[in-house]
């Protein structure tokens, strides 16, 4: 065996302290970065000490450094002529099995710990799609929150001026992500246009009639539905007659809400950042489109609906405490700790399923597997989203459209294909740790592909 930067191979556990001890070293105070890195090296480790081919070559030291991270100055003009200045990232993890590939966040917390975690979490992601796509994460901590849409549009041509020097169809191909949508994703598409005077694939989640694919927009939360109904038929059960609780109120959390509803499952709680409404009749038919409406287009709080449809409101709390059989956290990173998974598992839930990007905090995870509770982890729930965007640049480069009906039944094979990865790898007697699963299987792929390269 060669010699070893960070190794202490006695065992699994005394390998994963040193490796994180030289982690934390190297990425000082990048505490989401951490955790994501140690949630799936708690898996990865065991399994390489049966492959020490992944140790020899240092395979996980090199996955856990992005190739690049570039960060740029963004400066733009409100309505005013007031000068705003923003930080704006990219950073390219890793393209051993595609172009970067991953989505633009605009959100105030948005840092180079964050966008990392989430560059990182997008390698095994992809990987899991079965498309070829590498992993990326960008964007910057400008707030859209209260701008008017010039502002949106100066700050997004702003924002790709920069970025358009990094990007290209075969290179890097990026997308939305919180605060980032149709009308970001539009103007950004755009700028790039202008400045690069060809029309190519090089975002994702872009409008119908300019290359967008159908069932982008749905395919997150849909695939996320998909994936826990996988989960369900397993074990013989399904989403029918479900109680579901949901947080967010964004992309993603719509199209979950959609698709319970369509599959029978009742929808009684939805959040945003300022807390959650709770509505025991269910939220579906319009008062979904209600919901929809008021975050797509008149940017407004859920307390709305509240006082719409005569619901409870519940300021500045997390919609954990309600009793429910399936969860979804569908807003932000670390919504879910191990109070808010204690009372869950008390309240009787069976099902976890990730939308959003490592929501649950890693004790919380823990949690849930020692009561035995169905998790499904993001990197294998929400992958939907970007394979369909895996799905926009195929039919980018066949300059062709496919249906709404083929998209969706191609997002039903993949979340398939990614259920069966997860018991391939996560099987465990009569129970499937699709955490472990989800984490190995995505690994293989990658870890696999950069052994062939040589040292690169
Ligand atoms: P949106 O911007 O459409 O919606 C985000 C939602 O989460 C809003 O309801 C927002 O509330 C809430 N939220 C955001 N930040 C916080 C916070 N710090 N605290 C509490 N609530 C918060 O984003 P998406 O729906 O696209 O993304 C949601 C999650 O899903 C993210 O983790 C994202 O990384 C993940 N994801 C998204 C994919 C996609 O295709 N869009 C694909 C895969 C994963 P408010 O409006 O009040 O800020
Ligand atoms: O986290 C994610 O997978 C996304 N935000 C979607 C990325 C993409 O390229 O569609």
């Amino acid at each position: 065996m060669s010699a070893h930067l960070y190794g202490d191979y006695t065992t699994p556990e005394r390998f994963l302290e040193c490796f994180m001890a030289g982690l934390i070293k190297r990425n000082p105070g990048e505490l989401e970065f951490h955790q994501a890195v140690k949630e799936v090296a708690e898996s990865v480790v065991p399994f390489m000490f049966s492959h020490k081919e992944y140790f020899d070559e240092l395979i996980l030291e090199r996955m856990t450094e992005p190739d690049r991270s570039i960060i740029f100055r963004v400066c733009w003009e409100d309505d005013k002529g007031k000068v705003h200045v923003n930080k704006g990232y990219r950073v390219q993890f890793n393209n051993a099995i595609g172009p970067y590939k991953g989505g633009l966040r605009f959100h105030p917390s948005v840092n180079l710990s964050i966008l990392k975690f989430l560059g990182f979490e997008q390698q095994f992601k992809n990987s899991l799609t079965t498309l070829p796509m590498g992993a990326g994460k960008g964007g910057s901590d400008f707030n859209p929150k209260d701008k008017s849409d010039r502002e949106i549009m100066r700050f997004c041509q702003a924002y790709m001026t920069e970025l358009s020097k990094y990007i290209g169809e075969d290179m890097d191909v990026p997308a939305g992500d919180i605060g980032v949508g149709a009308r970001e994703i539009s103007y950004m598409f755009g700028q790039y246009k202008r400045i690069n005077d060809n029309f190519v694939g090089v975002l994702t989640g872009k409008g119908i009639s300019f290359g967008g694919s159908l069932i982008r927009t749905e395919a997150t939360g849909y695939g996320t539905v998909y994936f826990t109904q996988n989960m369900l038929n397993h074990i013989d059960d399904s989403v029918a007659g479900k109680r579901c609780v949901i947080s967010g109120s964004g992309n993603v959390a719509q199209y979950a809400a959609k698709k319970i509803n369509e599959l029978g499952g009742k929808v009684i709680a939805l959040s945003d950042s300022s807390g959650y409404i709770l509505d025991e009749e269910g939220i579906d038919g319009e008062k979904l489109e209600f919901i929809m409406d008021l975050k797509n287009n008149r940017r407004g709080r859920i307390s709305e609906y509240a006082q719409k449809f005569n619901v409870g409101f519940y300021a500045n709390q997390r919609p954990w405490q309600v009793k429910c059989d399936l969860a979804f956290p569908c807003a932000t990173q670390n919504e879910l700790g191990l109070e808010d998974a204690k009372i869950l598992v008390g309240n009787g839930v069976m099902l976890v399923a990730e939308g959003a990007n490592m929501p649950s905090t890693i004790e919380a995870v823990h949690y849930f597997k020692e009561h035995n509770i169905l998790f499904a982890p993001a990197k294998a729930a929400n992958a939907g989203g970007v394979a369909i965007s895996g799905l926009e640049m195929t039919q980018n480069s066949m300059r062709l459209s496919w249906t709404s009906e083929e998209v969706d039944e191609k997002l039903k094979s993949i979340m398939g294909s990614i259920h069966a990865q997860c018991l391939e790898y996560g099987q465990n007697g009569e129970t499937v740790d699709y955490l472990k699963g989800a984490n190995i299987a995505g690994f293989v792929k990658v870890a696999d592909a950069m052994l062939a390269y040589g040292v690169v």
